[in-house]
């Protein structure tokens, strides 16, 4: 009897601790989801078919599953009776970005309204396919998903430190895996100009290399490293990057700074700054008060054939420009900056910035684009289409949604992932502060404050990765992740579907994807 009892117990705890395995665990969390009977098995004879316009989605699929089962299935456009995954599109499907996935023993279906639902679909069925080499055995599920917020961005800073194409497109798989979109690629800076323009090469000729970077937290004693320092990325590059991206589903938002941290182009052009003194591309961290001079008519000839070339590389709708921390020293001191002031009857410097983004607005919107600055750019920004990026806190967004500008929320103390995630004693130089994992999770972007008509303009979220102490592609790795894996569940997931707890749960298991697709994180506790 006792021999009886023992073999219960151990019966029920094998079965209590593998139950779990076969929960379909993803994240983010979807919005319905629910488990059926039996499973699917993918094999090597498994086809993949679909529907004309997803050709590139059945490809992409095709490489996924042998990244991560080392079989390679064929695609193919002839529906299959059984033993397939089938892409499909439907009207059916309210949201842009929603899906439906089905498994079942027969079949797989993903539908999605568009090729990027169908892309998120596929992502879903990913991570509930077990990493083995061989045939897997998919558990039956049925999920009907569409995201919260149309933005889910990610922000890299590649000034203070650079990072290759190789290492931006590792970066991408894993906002793909997370269904994140926007990929704002912070290009210009103090420290360096890192995107080739034909009409001014000494940008990057110059530009894009400084002789020596600061060692250590710029509040230690000054320590330099002596050693030069840069690179940039020619307009082929920017291209490759766009275009795998773009088969991802990811629109990337190229950053031009403007009017401050220009010290690295003043660099390359002294005559585009206020004393026309030749200044170095910066070697420490802060905020330079190397700001382009905006006034003199030749700064706005520069902008205008910069932002030509960027927006003829970059497909997307929305330019950002920048517009934060701009010190406003020289122009207090600058004749041009004084007569201009004068002309345009502008009473202070700050409304000096603001003549300055709003010409800027105009020529971004005559070539049909329109701008987004950090929050500073909302002062004066009437009559405007500006997309406003909310970073000192909410405050910023929240006045914007009510003057019906589109917001993304960034709030430094959720949002800045270049801020320590756990105790400073363990982990690698950081700027200051805690952003833990869990203070992410928690964030709610909508304010709570906001009428229902002025919360439409609250267009999601976004993750930024200042890169000052951030020199390798590891490194960045390790402060994306796993925070990135709950941001990426603040802009999908509604809140009520939210679950700190339970998405540790699922964080665990999700830790494997993360090594599959080579993305370094720190360790889930
Ligand atoms: C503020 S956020 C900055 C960056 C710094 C960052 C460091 C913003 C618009 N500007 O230039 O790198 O703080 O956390």
């Amino acid at each position: 009897m006792r021999n009886l009892l023992l073999l219960l117990l151990v019966v029920v705890t094998v079965a209590c601790t593998q139950a779990p395995l076969s929960e379909p665990m993803l994240i983010p969390q979807p919005q319905k989801i629910e488990k059926t009977e039996g499973f699917f098995k993918l094999k090597t004879s498994t086809v993949i078919y679909y529907e004309e316009g997803l050709e590139q989605e059945a490809a992409l699929l095709s490489d996924y599953i042998a990244r991560q089962t080392g079989l390679s299935l064929k695609t193919s456009a002839i529906e299959q009776s059984s033993n397939s995954i089938e892409l499909k599109l439907s009207d059916d499907i309210a949201s842009d970005e929603g899906y439906e996935l089905s498994v079942e023993s027969g079949n797989v279906e993903i539908e999605g309204k568009t090729s990027a639902g169908v892309f998120y679909g596929m992502q879903s069925l990913l991570q509930l396919m077990p990493i083995v080499q061989g045939s897997v055995k998919i558990p039956a599920v049925e999920i009907a998903d569409a995201p919260r917020f149309e933005y889910r961005g990610m922000h890299l800073d590649v000034c203070r430190h650079f990072f290759n194409v190789e290492e931006v497109k590792s970066l991408l798989d894993g906002m793909a895996l997370h269904k994140m979109n926007r990929f704002h690629w912070h290009l210009t800076d103090d420290q360096g100009w890192r995107i080739e323009i034909k009409k001014y090469p000494k940008l990057t000729e110059i530009g894009a290399w400084r002789n020596t970077t600061r060692i250590g937290h710029y509040s230690s004693p000054e320590a330099y490293d002596s050693v030069r320092y840069g690179g940039f990325y020619t307009q082929e590059q920017i291209k490759e990057v766009i275009d795998y991206a773009a088969a991802r589903h990811i629109v990337v938002i190229p950053e031009i700074e403007l009017p401050g941290h220009g010290q690295a182009a003043l660099a390359s052009y002294p005559e585009l700054g206020c004393k026309d003194e030749q200044v170095e591309v910066w070697n420490t961290w802060g905020i330079s008060p190397e700001v382009f001079c905006v006034g003199k008519e030749s700064t706005y000839t520069f902008f205008e054939d910069v932002l030509s070339e960027v927006i003829d590389l970059f497909p997307s709708e929305v330019i950002h420009i920048g517009g934060d921390e701009c010190l406003k020293d020289h122009w207090e001191h600058c004749p041009n900056c004084q007569a201009l002031m004068k002309k345009e009857k502008l009473a202070n410097e700050h409304e000096l910035q603001n003549y300055c983004t709003r010409r800027v607005e105009k020529f971004v919107n005559s070539k049909g684009r329109r701008i987004m600055g950090w929050d500073e750019i909302l002062e004066g920004a009437m009559d405007s289409n500006a997309m406003i990026m909310s970073w000192r806190g909410f405050g910023g967004g929240i006045a914007s949604a009510k003057m019906k500008h589109d917001v993304v929320m960034t709030p430094t103390e959720f949002c800045y992932f270049d801020y320590y995630q756990a105790d400073p004693e363990n982990e690698p130089l950081a700027i200051c502060c805690m952003v833990d994992l869990k203070k992410v999770y928690n964030l709610n972007p909508m304010p709570s404050e906001l009428t229902e008509e002025e919360q439409q303009y609250i267009k999601g979220v976004q993750a930024n990765l200042w890169t000052e102490y951030i020199p390798t592609i590891e490194q960045a790795q390790y402060m994306y992740y796993p925070r990135l894996c709950a941001m990426a569940e603040v802009g999908w997931t509604d809140q009520a579907n939210k679950d700190y707890d339970q998405f540790m749960v699922r964080m665990r298991k999700h830790e494997s994807m993360l090594d599959l697709l080579g993305l370094n994180h720190r360790k889930i506790e």
